[in-house]
């Protein structure tokens, strides 16, 4: 490969909700890629996707498969990366990986570009693309740290059923249509596919994203908590976390209270620190009922926050309210922009 010719870029997991959205994404960026290769498991091995006017036919994932790729987008869940990304980068690939396999590894950069570009220099061939919920946050908290600091944060997120795959956003679907009609529907897939016990979407909210913890928490709720942590730098600071799943379709949005270092901070500098930011598009007009809805984020990589205001008892608390698209800047955006990002920075080596 070279450059000047464009990269050989391999999207694993390529027919699911995130891998579309990936494909999508390099399209709409126009990524500078010469060769694509769609990789997905043996059930979709051989359907026909087109892009930019050409016909791709998906192939099954093998070690293989990575022969001459130069950059491998995964999205085909963990244990599909624990097997093939060690593949890929045997064979010279860089991967970025939007599963939860390796970013809590302290080897492997986790990263989100308006928040922690430079330690994508650390990276031995993989990156780790955050969870959604937790990209979202911390491209909000970012200028506050840099300039007022942060000691802690409480969130409490409303998501969309798109973050649990394909499936379940047929589930809601079909669920919806279901209990208007006054029919039977029997839960499937949420809150956790391989749970026991399935529950009811449809205008309903479950407190349960993932499987829990023995301490209490979900594992989404601990990604949003170690996540931040280590995509911030800041080890000590206090981080909790409530995940539901609500009936909407793509969009999460999240209530976020925290609390900075320095005293006596106005929201009015919060509002015109973030409506500068990079990644953050301020929404927060309150007299004219302006302010972030998931309804009005699909399709956009931008992070939307409003409501912003100060706690009522603490000097140093801010309440604000941040939704994004949960399949682009929590998923296909950001993985494409830290692809962006390593061949800006010249961390992408030539492959043959
Ligand atoms: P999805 O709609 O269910 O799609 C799953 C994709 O993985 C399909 O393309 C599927 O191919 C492929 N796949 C399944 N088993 C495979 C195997 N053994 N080998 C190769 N490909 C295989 O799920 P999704 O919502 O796109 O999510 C995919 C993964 O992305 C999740 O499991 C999660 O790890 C990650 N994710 C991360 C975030 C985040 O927060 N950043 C958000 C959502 C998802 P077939 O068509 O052949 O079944
Ligand atoms: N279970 O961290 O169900 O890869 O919304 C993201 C979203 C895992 C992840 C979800 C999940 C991830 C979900």
């Amino acid at each position: 490969m070279s450059q000047q010719n464009g990269l050989h870029v391999a999207v694993v997991g390529a027919t699911g909700a995130v891998g579309q959205q990936m494909i999508d994404t390099l399209i709409k960026r126009d990524f500078p890629f010469a060769k694509l290769t769609l990789l997905s498991s043996a059930r979709s091995a051989g359907k026909k996707v087109m892009v930019k006017g050409q016909e791709y036919t998906v192939e099954e994932a093998k070690p293989e498969s990575f022969e001459g790729v130069d950059i491998a987008l995964f999205s085909a869940g963990g244990s599909v990366s624990k097997q093939f990304a060690p593949e890929a980068v045997k064979r010279g690939a860089v991967v970025v990986d939007n599963t939860s396999a390796f970013r809590m590894d302290p080897d492997i950069p986790l990263v989100v570009p308006e928040v922690n570009e430079d330690d994508l220099h650390k990276h031995n061939g993989i990156i780790a693309n955050p969870n959604c919920s937790t990209i979202q946050m911390v491209v909000a908290l970012e200028p506050v740290r840099q300039k007022y600091g942060l000691k802690k944060v409480l969130v409490s997120t409303y998501q969309a059923v798109s973050g649990a795959g394909a499936v379940a956003i047929q589930e809601l679907n079909d669920q919806t249509k279901a209990i208007i009609n006054g029919e039977n529907y029997e839960p499937k897939v949420l809150p956790v596919k391989s749970a026991e016990k399935h529950y009811q979407i449809a205008f309903n909210a479950i407190p349960q994203i993932d499987v829990f913890q023995d301490n209490g928490f979900t594992y989404e709720e601990m990604k949003m908590i170690n996540e931040t942590k280590k995509i911030m730098h800041l080890p000590d600071l206090s981080v909790a976390a409530t995940c539901v799943r609500l009936p909407v379709a793509v969009g999460h949005s999240e209530s976020v209270y925290f609390e900075v270092e320095q005293e006596g901070v106005q929201p009015s500098e919060i509002k015109s620190l973030l409506s500068d930011a990079p990644g953050i598009v301020l929404q927060d007009d309150p007299e004219n009922q302006i302010y972030p809805m998931p309804a009005n984020c699909v399709g956009s990589n931008d992070v939307f926050v409003g409501r912003i205001r100060k706690d009522l008892d603490e000097d140093l608390g801010f309440h604000m309210w941040v939704v994004s698209d949960n399949l682009l800047k929590g998923a296909a955006w950001n993985s494409v922009q830290i692809a962006e990002s390593l061949i800006r920075l010249g961390l992408v080596k030539a492959n043959q």
